[in-house]
């Protein structure tokens, strides 16, 4: 036998950092887990069905509508949680409002998961890679009860547990529940996620900058300053950096996290907030990015520091390398 350490095993034996567990949180993240290894399948799918079994919208044998992939997604997250017994209540990309489960075990839970099932989905029809984003909470409600609004609007800094899942050219699980990052492939001969980057630390700095440079003119003029800088010989680096945009956010971040480099998406005279959701995009990869001892800001604030007001809140996000968020930072202009 090798000495491969399965996500399980990792989560049991992290268990024990924190006094008082219960093994709730723990289960979480294993649902989670299981979520995502059927959501990893049906995308590894995702062109047969699109292109060889029938297009989405087409019916299936049953005569049942097949469904978008982020909303089948969506519902096996949901299905996890609810079925977990853990969670008290959800609120997704997906949905307009959030769910409160109604269940007594529900009622009884401890813990809200806030999630966005399938980010940069447009990317699902080209086959490039997508995401899952996840935040876990406290309730502050009593427990007992149904969940409310409040469980869900809590500020970043507040988040037990956060991570990502990126269906890429392997299927990769990143999470941190405050004490480091690590990270788990997915092996497919065993169904298992196995510890394959433990201790993430995203570089200092790095040469790889990534933003829709589509909204440059339409953005603050510091952006353009910091953009010029990225690909001018008078930088830090004494030569131009290399522009990448996958236009999924987990991606984006992730190469990231592992080369060096910075990921913007500022507010624009066309999306004033910008484009990202804090509760379920922003929040949880800016507490992994601080943990791997990276930053993030919406260019006045940092995001961990954010009340939020609104399910579906938007703001603008500067992520990544330290060094290279402060720079971007530093040239803004209000
Ligand atoms: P989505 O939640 O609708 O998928 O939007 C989020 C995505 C991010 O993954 C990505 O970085 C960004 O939107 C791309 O936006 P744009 O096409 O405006 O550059
Ligand atoms: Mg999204």
């Amino acid at each position: 036998m090798s000495n491969l350490i399965t996500l399980n095993e990792f989560i049991m034996d992290r268990q024990a950092d924190f006094t008082n567990a219960t093994g709730e949180l723990s289960r979480i993240l294993n649902d989670i887990a299981v979520a995502s290894k059927m959501v990893s399948r049906d995308v590894r799918k995702a062109g047969l069905v699109d292109h060889i079994l029938g297009a989405h919208g087409a019916t299936n044998v049953q005569g049942e509508e097949q469904q978008k992939l982020d909303v089948v997604a969506d519902e096996q997250f949901i299905k996890a949680f609810r079925n977990g017994g853990e969670v008290c209540g959800i609120a997704s990309e997906e949905n307009d409002d959030f769910v409160a489960f109604e269940s007594e075990t529900a009622k009884n839970a401890k813990y809200v998961v806030l999630f966005d099932p399938l980010d940069g989905s447009s990317n699902i029809d080209v086959n490039v890679s997508i995401g899952t984003i996840f935040s876990i909470y406290k309730r502050t409600s009593a427990q007992g009860t149904l969940a409310t609004e409040e469980d869900m609007l809590q500020v970043g800094t507040d988040q037990i547990a956060a991570g990502y899942v990126l269906y890429g050219s392997s299927t990769m699980l990143v999470y941190t529940t405050g004490k480091g990052v690590n990270g788990f492939t997915l092996d497919p001969s065993i169904g298992e996620f196995c510890l394959s980057h433990p201790n993430m630390k995203m570089p200092e700095t790095g040469r790889m900058y990534a933003m829709n440079e589509g909204n440059i003119d339409i953005c603050n003029p510091g952006i353009k300053k910091y953009t010029q800088y990225c690909q001018s010989f008078e930088n830090d680096k004494g030569a131009p950096y290399s522009g990448r945009y996958i236009g999924s956010l987990v991606a984006d971040f992730h190469r990231n996290m592992i080369k060096g480099g910075i990921y913007i998406y500022p507010d624009t005279t066309t999306s004033p907030e910008g484009k990202l959701r804090l509760l379920y995009e922003c929040n949880p990869l800016a507490f992994i990015a601080e943990q791997a001892g990276g930053l993030a800001s919406t260019g006045k604030e940092r995001i961990l520091d954010i009340k939020p007001t609104r399910l579906h809140q938007r703001v603008p996000l500067f992520i990544g390398s330290k060094q290279m968020v402060e720079k971007a930072l530093s040239l803004l202009e209000y």
